[in-house]
């Protein structure tokens, strides 16, 4: 027996004597063991088929009320200096982490089956993917993992020759919130969750290992891992551009990376690499490549019909795990704004009359193999990944944020990442129109200081000169009345299309203080009903709106001290007098 896998074992015997399992399976993630675990898993009432007719192969999961999202303010980052973490993380010295957690699993899994779950983040044979294995005592967590990773023997196999694999023990415990901790060591690569098992708590891959544990190993091998989803866009003529774009959760990712052309860009293709997470990597040319570590998709049901993403709501009609939804009176799922059917039970299982406020959880997810998108791009599966011509960031702004702007050049770009926000609804978190400060949409998954994490972005410009350009894009813009300016989804081609064409150096622009703007007539609305004077509100920046914005950015980055990288301070300093100078 290898090195890497005699480690493993003794960790899995260690974490066994502790836990005290009833038994032990490792995963092979075979089809067979899937069908297996859904076959108990249905036996047990941990799932429940859905109509299988019209949802072939599709289950519903109802989870704890109280388990229902992340759980940022129990999400730490132990690192032996506080400083190391941030003020952007929680934090908990690894000793005192160690102890806190070791205490709950001691014994937590007795009556349980815990299972031993090896996976890839990334294609199998790719130099950029990385491996751990997940040790858990869920079978919910097993199925989803198979669907979001290349999980079982082959990445068993891989692990055995990189001799290095991420470490996550995750146990559901008892689901009492008081004694549920998500803990990341990064040093050791490692990570203890336990309390919880709603998938960015327990699916360890995504989150903790793809995003806080990556970042970390990122940024002492010199990569990136980030927030954002992947998309090839072909255009008529068969030149594709893959783009990477950072949105905060809930801005439409997802829909971004499935979207269909609208009619006027009929011959336009898009091949979906990913919907939440990239790894960057420098090529040997200097060329930055992008694969997606994951191979499934863990998105918000509600919302998602027809009109809004008709990919996604097709490829979740069948071979899909859906987590507290409604179902109709024919066992169909259902969620608000389906636009098809009528909810008769809600996602508590109680009979449903519309008193009980809303019929699925505002957070209720499909988890979904890629492949089953009818956009699954090839080379999701390829090992040099894709080259990436277009960064985009975006965020959810009423006003200040025009529909697009492109960044003067990288360390603008930076900037630009850095002060992304987004503004909160009076239904999430209270206060209507507060900005949420969410630097590359990383806000709740950098695992280490912003600061440096903004040093490392800024790094790359010393080691290329082919980066790729960074835009910023605004879906949400609305008029004096509070409705939205741009009609978005399929539509959003349009933005992207000029996206594009700037890359290519096609297109001019007008410069502004904030960046390059889409000069009038130069984003194509044809067939759209949408007036010249509401484009040009779009595509105009109001330098007095900015100004605030700017000052309380800079706001933000003191909060950040000392540790913040200059070239960032005097990029916010040259946005002031760019500012100052236009009035
Ligand atoms: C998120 C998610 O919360 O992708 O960002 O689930
Ligand atoms: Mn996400």
């Amino acid at each position: 027996m290898t090195s890497s896998l005699s480690t493993l074992r003794e960790w899995v015997d260690e974490v066994a004597s502790h836990t005290r399992p009833n038994d032990i399976h490792w995963c092979s993630g075979s089809d067979d063991e899937y069908t297996q675990l859904i076959e108990q898993m249905t036996a047990d009432g941990t799932l429940s088929p859905l109509n299988q007719d019209t949802y072939p192969n599709c289950y519903l999961h109802l989870s704890d009320p109280t388990d229902v999202a992340r759980v940022e303010h129990l999400t730490y980052v132990c690192t032996d200096s506080q400083e190391d973490a941030g003020p952007n993380n929680n934090w908990m010295s690894p000793s005192e982490a160690h102890a806190k957690v070791d205490a709950l699993f001691k014994g937590a899994m007795r009556g349980r089956t815990m299972y031993v779950i090896p996976y890839c983040m990334g294609p199998i044979d790719s130099p950029y993917s990385r491996c751990g294995v997940e040790i858990t005592d869920s079978a919910y967590v097993a199925i989803n993992m198979k669907l979001m990773t290349r999980m079982g023997s082959a990445a068993l196999e891989r692990i055995e020759r990189d001799g290095v694999f991420v470490r996550g023990l995750h146990s559901t415990g008892d689901l009492d919130p008081e004694r549920r901790f998500i803990m990341h060591f990064p040093a050791e690569l490692s990570i203890k969750s336990i309390g919880s098992g709603y998938g960015g708590n327990a699916l360890l891959g995504k989150k903790c290992h793809a995003l806080r544990i990556a970042s970390h190993q990122a940024r002492a091998e010199g990569w990136l891992a980030e927030h954002m989803m992947i998309v090839g866009l072909e255009n008529p003529d068969g030149e594709i551009h893959y783009i990477a774009c950072a949105f905060p959760s809930a801005c439409g990712k997802t829909n971004l990376a499935m979207l269909i052309p609208p009619h006027s860009l009929s011959g336009w293709k898009v091949h979906t690499l990913g919907d939440d997470i990239a790894w960057l990597h420098l090529d040997e040319e200097g060329q930055l490549r992008a694969i997606n570590p994951e191979s499934g998709y863990f998105g918000v049901v509600p919302g998602t019909n027809r009109k809004t993403n008709e990919n996604a709501f097709n490829m979740i009609c069948s071979d899909t795990i859906f987590t507290n939804v409604a179902r109709t009176a024919n066992n169909e799922p259902w969620w608000e704004d389906k636009r098809v059917g009528e909810p008769a039970f809600d996602w508590q299982n109680r009979a449903y009359d519309g008193s009980n406020g809303k019929a699925a959880h505002p957070n209720s997810r499909f988890t979904v193999a890629a492949r089953n998108n009818p956009t699954y791009s090839a080379l999701a599966d390829a090992p040099e990944g894709v080259p990436i011509s277009a960064i985009v960031f975006g965020g959810r702004r009423k006003r200040v944020a025009p529909l697009v702007y492109e960044a003067k050049d990288w360390r603008h770009g930076v900037l630009v990442g850095a002060s992304v926000g987004s503004e909160t609804t009076a239904a999430a978190i209270g206060e209507v129109g507060v900005i949420r400060r969410d630097p590359m949409a990383m806000k709740p998954f950098c695992g280490y200081n912003f600061a440096d994490y903004w040093q490392h972005w800024l790094s790359f410009e010393q080691r290329t000169d082919k980066l790729p350009r960074i835009f910023h894009v605004n879906w949400f813009r609305q008029d004096d009345d509070g409705h939205f300016l741009w009609p978005g989804f399929g539509e959003n081609l349009r933005v992207l299309r000029w996206i594009i064409d700037r890359c290519e150096n096609r297109i001019g622009a007008k410069e502004t203080p904030v960046g390059y703007l889409p000069e009038d007539g130069d984003i194509d609305v044809s067939e759209l009903d949408i007036s010249p004077e509401v484009m040009r509100q779009l595509t105009a920046i109001d330098i007095e709106r900015w100004k605030t914005e700017n000052e309380h950015f800079a706001d933000y980055l003191d909060t950040f001290g000392d540790r913040v990288p200059d070239a960032l301070r005097a990029e916010q300093r040259r946005l002031a007098a760019a500012l100052e100078a236009a009035q």
